[in-house]
């Protein structure tokens, strides 16, 4: 007899687009084969846990006739392209998600395996369908690429091994600036692995766009460390080649030298919350979802008040790099019967919820990730209640400061961009790490090691009242605490 396995499904949503058609097969499959609703994810896709073996193979069936896909969604390919979610410019962001869905689609693994595998496909006969970009054996590891609007950092664009930085003139792509190299992950007592930001090395044309992607990631498949998987990510390449060696190769590939980089200017990363109009007259309602795990608990009943929207919603929905889901494309007389859904199913948190509460992300961690070493999303609301009530004596409950919670240091949170946070190290212990700005632009560094939660309480207070009294007018958390001498300047400013 089998032992009952079950797994965790991923889909691949380039840009975290989804229509409403799209949305009730994925919420029927979570109430049909999952264990635990629909996870928006930390990269603008779903994630379905607790899929017995048998169940795989329709699951994936049915998200492909949704007309989406698995595939590329994990494994040492480019995984799913992510892009700014709200269309408040419309031309710019239409242009920007359809080159985040081109690069998905053309930069993917051309494999025929998995539609034999899962999808019933003919077989084939003799040799296996070559694989232009990624060859016989594909990437030494991931690889993530971002595309950014500024002023909106709301995917974390410096976190990517290419971030694309979209450069607007006139309300229309002039092309993009270029960032490598960024990456999160590091091992607790290995100084040889830590998180990265991307750096700046150029600009391209929106022509220019797709050569440019693939030749950086194949030269990171030329080049990558493929002999230690720790070192094996873009970063570690540029830090081992030199970045300079590396934008002369990415030259000389393509053919042409990279513009200089276009000015920009980054405000903030996390998502703006309500409703918000764009430029074609059409509303956006950005609702805050914690941690993403949309399930029907008591009164809040979200996996079942996501499907009544996607039962009479005409637009599309977005689920955003911060875990939360946009409800796009409203027309103005909508946006009641959309309210009165949201509030009745306890999906309106967006207004009720603190500024820490609203922008605090935390990863899956236990019971389900195999490389958790403390807990993460469901420690999340137990310290949000504490951190809440210390904000509140200090007249702080609407700072909105960014806080990150990992249940390890991979950082599948993007734990060393938050002004707080706290990346696992053991049972109930944790980094207390602070420092980052609200941009995006600057890692955060540890301030107590492998402490608990009445230690991490203890080490905030003091800063918390520091900060309440000594602020200057829109200064964040983690800008106040480099500029009051909490903590050191930074050796670079990234910008
Ligand atoms: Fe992640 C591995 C969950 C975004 C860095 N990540 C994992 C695994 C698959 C654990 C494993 O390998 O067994 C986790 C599954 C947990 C579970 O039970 O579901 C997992 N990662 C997630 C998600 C679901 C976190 C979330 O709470 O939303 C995110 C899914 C993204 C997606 O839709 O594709 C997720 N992971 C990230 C990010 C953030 C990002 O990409 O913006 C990072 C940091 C950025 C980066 O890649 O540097 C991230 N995950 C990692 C790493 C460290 C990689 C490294 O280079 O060091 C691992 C471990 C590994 O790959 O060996 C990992
Ligand atoms: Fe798991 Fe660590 Fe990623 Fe959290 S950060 S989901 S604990 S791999």
């Amino acid at each position: 007899l089998e032992p009952l396995y079950s797994f965790m499904l991923r889909a691949r949503l380039p840009g975290g687009v989804v229509t409403p058609a799209q949305w009730l097969v994925f919420d029927r499959l979570a109430r049909e084969y999952a264990s635990s609703g629909l996870r928006i994810t930390t990269r603008q896709t779903f994630q379905w846990h607790g899929i017995l073996k048998h169940d795989l193979k329709p699951t994936i069936a049915a998200i492909n006739h949704a007309m989406a896909s698995t595939i590329a969604a994990c494994g040492d390919v480019l995984r799913n392209v992510v892009s700014t979610p709200l269309p408040v410019q419309s031309a710019a962001h239409a242009e920007a998600y359809a080159w985040a869905a081109r690069l998905s689609e053309e930069l993917a693994p051309k494999t025929t395996a998995y539609h034999e595998l899962w999808l019933d496909g003919e077989k084939l006969v003799g040799e296996p369908e070559p694989e232009p970009l990624y060859g016989r054996t594909y990437l030494p590891r991931k690889f993530k690429i971002g595309l950014a609007i500024p002023p909106l950092n709301d995917i974390d664009v410096f976190a990517q091994d290419l971030g694309l930085i979209a450069i607007a003139e006139d309300g229309h792509l002039a092309g993009f600036n270029l960032a490598i190299g960024g990456g999160m992950g590091a091992t607790h007592g290995d100084p040889t692995t830590y998180p990265r930001l991307a750096e700046v090395i150029g600009f391209v044309t929106p022509q220019q766009l797709r050569d440019a992607a693939e030749q950086v990631i194949a030269i990171q498949r030329d080049w990558g460390d493929r002999g230690e998987r720790k070192h094996a990510r873009l970063k570690y390449t540029l830090d081992r080649r030199g970045t300079e060696a590396f934008k002369a190769e990415l030259e000389q590939r393509l053919g042409f030298t990279l513009q200089p980089a276009r000015p920009y200017r980054f405000e903030h990363n996390g998502d703006r919350y309500g409703w918000l109009q764009g430029q074609d007259g059409r509303w956006h309602l950005t609702l805050h979802i914690e941690s993403g795990r949309l399930v029907d608990r008591d009164e809040r009943r979200l996996l079942t008040g996501m499907r009544e929207l996607a039962n009479v919603h005409t637009g599309d929905f977005r689920l955003t790099c911060n875990q939360n889901v946009i409800v796009a494309n409203v027309d103005a007389a909508e946006r009641e019967r959309i309210d009165a859904i949201v509030a009745a199913h306890g999906l309106d948190g967006y207004r009720r919820h603190s500024a820490i509460r609203r922008h605090a992300i935390a990863c899956v961690a236990l019971p389900t990730c195999g490389l958790a070493m403390a807990e993460s999303e469901r420690y999340l609301p137990t310290i949000l209640d504490k951190l809440e009530a210390q904000l509140a004596r200090h007249g702080l409950r609407e700072a909105p400061i960014l806080l990150r919670l990992s249940g390890c240091p991979n950082g599948c949170s993007r734990p060393y961009l938050g002004e707080i946070a706290l990346v696992g190290r053991a049972p109930g212990r944790y980094d207390l790490r602070l420092g980052a700005d609200v941009a995006g632009q600057r890692l955060n560094r540890v301030y107590r090691e492998n402490i608990d939660e009445a230690a991490i309480l203890d080490a905030l207070d003091p800063l918390f009242a520091r900060y309440a009294a000594e602020r200057l007018p829109e200064e964040g958390f983690g800008d106040f605490l480099l500029r009051g001498g909490v903590l050191a300047p930074p050796r670079r400013i990234w910008a």
